[in-house]
């Protein structure tokens, strides 16, 4: 498995336009001084300016000693759910000690956090918590600092009255982060990226799998020059694929290392969901033990509410549980459709644009166009296999390979086509979220084949790749 993580941005420094010289250096220095000089005059300016407003401060504070109040605290109860908070506002006079009863009536985790900072822990779905306030000078907004959770509605106004001035501003609910990174969909990846390997696990021969899934935040490039703070299963989005048979036994052994809640939900298992589907807090494990009764590529993911964003940002992978007499293939391949909503950059995904279907990008195991950069490599008249999982959250897959005719289709459980007299072809694996397969085929004919999902709105979203059939001129050649 090749990772996608990086720690930070890609070392591409821009070459420089002329070359070094010494008039240049000398120029350099010239304007270095003049910099100085005024950096020092600069400095000098803020200091007075400074200066001035300390001394006007300060003798402010002598004729008005600020909001004072006296009177009983303001005593509020409020409720956190998924995601909003109420009541939506709540006033305030200034000074005024606050004493508010917070519920998490959600099934997240949430917290509340006032303008001035003081906040509450991180409070499990059923918690309550007392927040003491000294009280307010100034109106803004209280929020819950759970990922997403402010952009997505979790707000309230507040109005602090008969003090300072300052409207609320509590419109930033509900609307995207209007900072999220942006995707070159033309920019192409530098030398130094290596794709998310495209090649199928290979069927274990043992009946046991004993597999150990870390769940991790990592900062990932998600295109060239695009990284976000993702959320994973074994460091890579997609997540560490598994393999195995009809009949084999799967433990795995889920483990927390990141700072929110996480679980896991394998659809390869029949379990029951309050027991192995539990969410774990950060640095906990726990063991999940299925039998896998049942043929498939099977969606693997987080359920801890909201899933939506879990799923969103990163958290699912495959496991492909093989039908008894798999016929053998001369390659196999697993891809994985999945959807961005990005964020700021270096930030989680933008859980208001997941809620309203608005993703920025539609990818192949987890990278813009990356098999379009580096095409997957097989040679013409080679049987191929290509196992395809749509991992969502929310986009359907149309999976079709430009140039070639799919003879075998194997969709949810079950052979579609298979050759017979009737000579039949496929174009497309239709996909909905969390349903997969496979196709077979082969290439006649030396090239180049774009495998696209043939919904056309998202083919310039990233989702392009390529299948390189033998030797081609100029193509780069990957796997
Ligand atoms: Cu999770």
């Amino acid at each position: 498995m090749v990772s996608t993580s990086t720690t930070g941005a890609p070392a591409e420094a821009p070459p420089p336009t002329s070359p070094p010289s010494d008039d240049h250096d000398d120029r350099a220095e010239g304007m270095a001084f003049g910099w100085a000089a005024f950096f020092v005059a600069l400095l000098a300016l803020i200091v007075a300016i400074v200066a001035v407003g300390l001394t006007f401060s300060l003798s402010n504070d002598d004729d008005s000693s600020g909001p004072t109040y006296s009177g009983p605290p303001k005593v509020v109860s409020v409720s956190l759910t998924e995601m909003a908070i109420a009541p939506k506002s709540l006033e305030v006079a200034a000074g005024q000690p606050l004493r508010i009863t917070v519920t998490n009536d959600g099934a997240a985790a949430h917290d509340l956090w006032l303008p001035n900072g003081d906040h509450t822990d991180m409070l499990e779905p059923g918690e309550t918590a007392t927040l003491e306030s000294d009280g307010l000078d100034e109106s803004g907004e209280a929020y819950c600092n759970g990922p997403g959770h402010r952009a997505a509605g979790m707000v309230m106004a507040v109005t602090v009255t008969g003090g300072g001035s300052g409207e609320p501003d509590g419109g930033s609910g509900g609307e995207p982060a209007d900072d999220a990174a942006t995707i070159d969909f033309a920019a192409k990846a530098d030398e130094a990226f290596e794709p998310y390997d495209p090649t199928a696990p290979p069927t274990p021969g043992a009946t046991e799998h004993r597999i150990t899934l870390a769940m991790t935040e990592e900062q990932i490039e998600i295109g060239p020059g695009v990284t976000q703070k993702l959320w994973t299963f074994g460091g890579t989005v997609p997540g560490t694929p598994l393999r195995g048979k009809v009949g084999d036994t799967f433990v795995v052994t889920i483990v927390n290392e990141g700072t929110i809640e996480h679980s896991i939900d394998f659809h390869a298992s029949k379990v029951a969901w309050n027991d192995e589907m539990r969410s774990i807090a950060p640095g906990e494990s726990l063991e999940y033990t299925f039998v896998a009764k049942h043929a498939g590529v099977y969606m693997y993911h987080c359920g801890t509410a909201p899933a939506l964003h879990h799923i969103g940002n990163g958290m699912f992978g495959a496991i492909i549980i093989d039908p008894p007499n798999l016929p053998a293939v001369d390659h196999e391949y697993l891809l994985v459709q999945s959807e961005y909503y990005v964020g700021p950059e270096g930030a989680e995904g933008d859980l208001t644009k997941m809620q309203n279907d608005a993703w920025d990008a539609v990818v192949m195991n987890g990278y813009v166009n990356q098999y379009r950069d580096r095409p997957i490599r097989v040679e013409p008249d080679e049987r191929v296999r290509v196992w395809v999982l749509d991992a969502g959250p929310s986009e359907n897959s149309a999976f079709h390979i430009v140039g070639t005719i799919f003879d075998t289709t194997w969709k949810e459980g079950s052979y579609l086509l298979q050759p017979d007299d009737q000579q039949g072809g496929s174009q497309v694996l239709d996909l909905q979220p969390a349903q997969g397969g496979f196709v077979e085929f082969s290439f006649d004919e030396a090239g180049l084949y774009p495998i696209v999902t043939h919904k056309f709105s998202n083919v310039g979203k990233g989702v392009l790749g390529l299948f390189q059939a033998g030797e081609v001129d100029g193509a780069g050649g990957g796997h």
